[in-house]
């Protein structure tokens, strides 16, 4: 699997989200994938040119840096995907979900996107309460929604690519009334926290494999923002919603996703080392960062054993 990353933070207002992917780094991710048989190659940051001049059209901020980012970033995911690897993308803000999705499917063709977080991040940029780009991703990438999407400068590039029954949310708490109205309009399948609570967790992987797989088998995108999980685990991120998913219902999610053999690209966003108020709260929600990405890739709980140990005889 081969990593980019994009210390990008433009897509909302606060500081410090450009470096998430140093420290999931710095917490070992590439060294662990390796210790679990996980061939890795990391790219590194990818750089972005500086836009100076980057007026708000209309209410949205940031439009031009965060459009030119996602080029980028979208050829970058593509080549991984050409290249016939597993693309990991480390964020950086979840704006970066357009160019990371956009590349994946360039290359590959249709997909099923899974979008783990709080929030549903499908404001347009005509409902966005807060003009924040993070909260508009999926959008973007809507065929549903084009028609409702304004030009934009440095957005042109951009084609929709995910249809509304490819995509299902997991661990909504925090959905703006438009955004609930898109949701029901297009018919998309959300298993909010109620009913994770409902269900089990067990139970809602299943009826989402079931669901995405239903007609064909389409490469998956996982797209986890780590606000998905309660804060209590993962502090330090921009926007905590209480009351989210335990730790263990975060890698469940992963490994079960692992087991389809599907997954083909994940995004790992919000991590934001700034907004830990201790440094304990920082390395709680990296170390669990690190540990969804490992379920994403193969490890189990129980052990990850090769078949041809011998035990030692005396
Ligand atoms: N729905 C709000 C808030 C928000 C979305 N994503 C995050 N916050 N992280 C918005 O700005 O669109
Ligand atoms: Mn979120
Ligand atoms: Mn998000």
């Amino acid at each position: 699997l081969d990593f980019s990353s994009s210390p990008f933070s433009r897509g909302q207002p606060r500081v410090g989200v450009d470096r998430g992917p140093d420290v999931i780094r710095a917490a070992g991710l590439v060294h662990r994938l390796h210790e679990q048989g996980c061939a890795v190659k990391d790219y590194g940051n990818l750089t972005f040119e500086e836009v100076v001049v980057d007026e708000p059209v209309g209410a949205v901020k940031c439009v031009r840096a965060v459009g030119s980012a996602n080029q980028r970033l979208s050829e970058a995911v593509q080549n991984v995907k050409r290249d016939g690897h597993t693309s990991v993308l480390l964020g950086g803000d979840h704006s970066l979900a357009i160019g990371s999705i956009h590349g994946h499917s360039a290359a590959v063709g249709d997909l099923s996107v899974v979008w783990v977080d709080a929030h549903a991040d499908i404001n347009t940029p005509l409902t966005s309460p807060t003009g924040n780009i993070h909260g508009q991703p999926m959008s973007y990438l809507l065929h549903e929604l084009q028609s409702k999407i304004p030009v934009l400068p440095n957005f042109t590039w951009i084609k929709p690519c995910v249809s509304a029954k490819d995509l299902v949310y997991i661990g909504l708490r925090d959905v703006d009334p438009e955004e609930h109205y898109i949701l029901k309009l297009l018919g998309v399948k959300v298993f909010s926290m109620s009913a994770v609570d409902q269900l089990g967790v067990a139970r809602v992987m299943e009826e989402t494999c079931d669901y995405l797989s239903a007609r064909v088998k389409k490469p998956i995108h996982l797209s986890f923002d780590i606000d998905a999980i309660d804060p209590s685990i993962t502090p330090a991120t921009g926007t905590p919603v209480v009351g989210g998913l335990t730790y263990r219902e975060g890698v469940y999610i992963t490994e079960h996703l692992c087991q389809t053999g599907l997954l083909s690209a994940v995004d790992m966003v919000e991590v934001n080392p700034l907004r830990g108020q201790t440094e304990q709260e920082v390395q709680s929600t990296v170390h669990t960062a690190v540990d969804l990405l490992l379920g994403c890739f193969g490890r189990r709980r129980e052990g990850n054993h090769s078949s041809d140990y011998i035990l030692p005889e005396p």
